[in-house]
């Protein structure tokens, strides 16, 4: 367990101590980033723990879609790429467990909570990935979804989350390249791949639409997380500005968004889109997406599969402990 009642070893007066409260919040508003041993409202300690493990339970099971092209990619040149962008997102999830892990949670508790499903994890990759074409369509759409949500996160409040973000959006913004250069060369190529491009854009749009989580009037955190500045816009907001930014670029690459709806309205200056299905959304954050059960299962069996390095790792450690020195009398 987290230990929320003890922070730098001084008794946590609560989370209702009104003075303390009006303290902390004084100093988000004054833009200071809250430090792993500062004093911190518990709500706020398990915000930040659920966000952050989340987060980075997305990035390790973000791993397997992609994952499940390495050994098919079509050339040298697009497997070495793919390689460092998995290898990339498996970093991502490690800075993120050790970013959470400063808000007293131990790592095996995070990972217990994602092997046994306790845990959400980005909607996202509980579908599948038919195609080489998948590949382009995750990283232009879902790498520059997470991009536009995280941008924000290098200005959130907790110091570690934030600094864990500015590597991760650089990284994330080379992913979302090599996704767009992949969507490029198949858009451009013969009428087999562009229909391959065409159909990973009907396949990824809605869900990659939808990753921004809930409408504003059913977000459960966003008002206090905003108050908090751990959320800098609302999911609405951050949705509207990827499909402003995506909706041209689907259009230079001569491919058609899978909406009808979705058209420029020069009164408000946006792109608007056509109702959302907000029930698949939570049938599949709730287990019952296309993958869900693959993903899990797969996470499992590398955990299992992985205990003989965890064993390893801790007979070297102990091995290499250096000797307690035991206080004279
Ligand atoms: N999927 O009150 P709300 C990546 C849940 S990694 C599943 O708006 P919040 C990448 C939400 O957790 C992508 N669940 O929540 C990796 C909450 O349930 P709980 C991951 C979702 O936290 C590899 C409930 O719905 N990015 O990009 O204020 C390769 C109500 O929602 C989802 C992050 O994690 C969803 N899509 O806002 C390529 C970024 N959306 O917890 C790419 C950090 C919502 O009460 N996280 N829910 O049981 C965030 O920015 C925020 O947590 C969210 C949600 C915007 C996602």
């Amino acid at each position: 367990m987290y230990s929320q009642g003890l922070i730098g070893g001084q008794a946590d007066p609560g989370p209702d101590d009104p003075v303390l409260l009006a303290l902390f919040q004084a100093r988000i508003d004054a833009e200071e980033k809250i430090e792993a041993g500062d004093w911190m409202p518990a709500a706020y300690r398990k915000t930040l723990i659920r966000q952050i493990s989340q987060h980075a339970h997305s990035e390790i099971i973000g791993m397997q879609p992609e994952g499940n092209w390495l050994a098919r990619a079509p050339t040298l040149r697009r497997k070495a790429a793919l390689l460092a962008k998995v290898q990339d997102e498996g970093g991502h999830g490690l800075y993120l467990y050790a970013a959470a892990e400063t808000l007293g949670i131990a790592r095996e508790e995070m990972q217990e909570q994602l092997l046994t499903g306790a845990a959400k994890y980005s909607s996202i990759f509980n579908y599948p990935t038919l195609s080489w074409a998948d590949i382009g369509a995750i990283g232009w759409l879902v790498d520059g979804a997470a991009i536009m949500n995280q941008i924000p996160l290098c200005r959130c409040s907790y110091g570690p989350y934030a600094r864990a973000m500015i590597r991760v959006c650089k990284e994330e913004s080379f992913h979302q390249r090599q996704g767009y250069e992949v969507m490029t060369r198949l858009a451009e190529g013969a009428p087999v791949q562009r229909a391959m491009a065409q159909d990973a854009l009907n396949r990824w749009w809605t869900p990659a639409v939808m990753m921004f989580g809930p409408p504003d009037g059913a977000s459960t955190h966003s008002d206090q997380s905003m108050i908090w500045k751990i959320k800098r816009f609302t999911n609405d907001d951050l949705r509207q500005r990827f499909v402003d930014a995506t909706v041209p670029q689907a259009a230079y690459l001569s491919l058609t968004v899978p909406d009808p709806d979705c058209r420029w309205n020069e009164a408000r200056g946006h792109y608007d889109i056509g109702p959302l299905d907000w029930d698949e959304f939570w049938r599949v954050v709730k287990g019952g997406g296309p993958m869900n059960r693959e993903r899990l299962n797969a996470r499992r069996a590398a955990h299992a599969e992985g205990a003989w390095v965890r064993e390893a790792a801790a007979a070297y450690a102990a091995k290499h402990a250096k000797p307690q020195v035991v206080a004279a009398e």
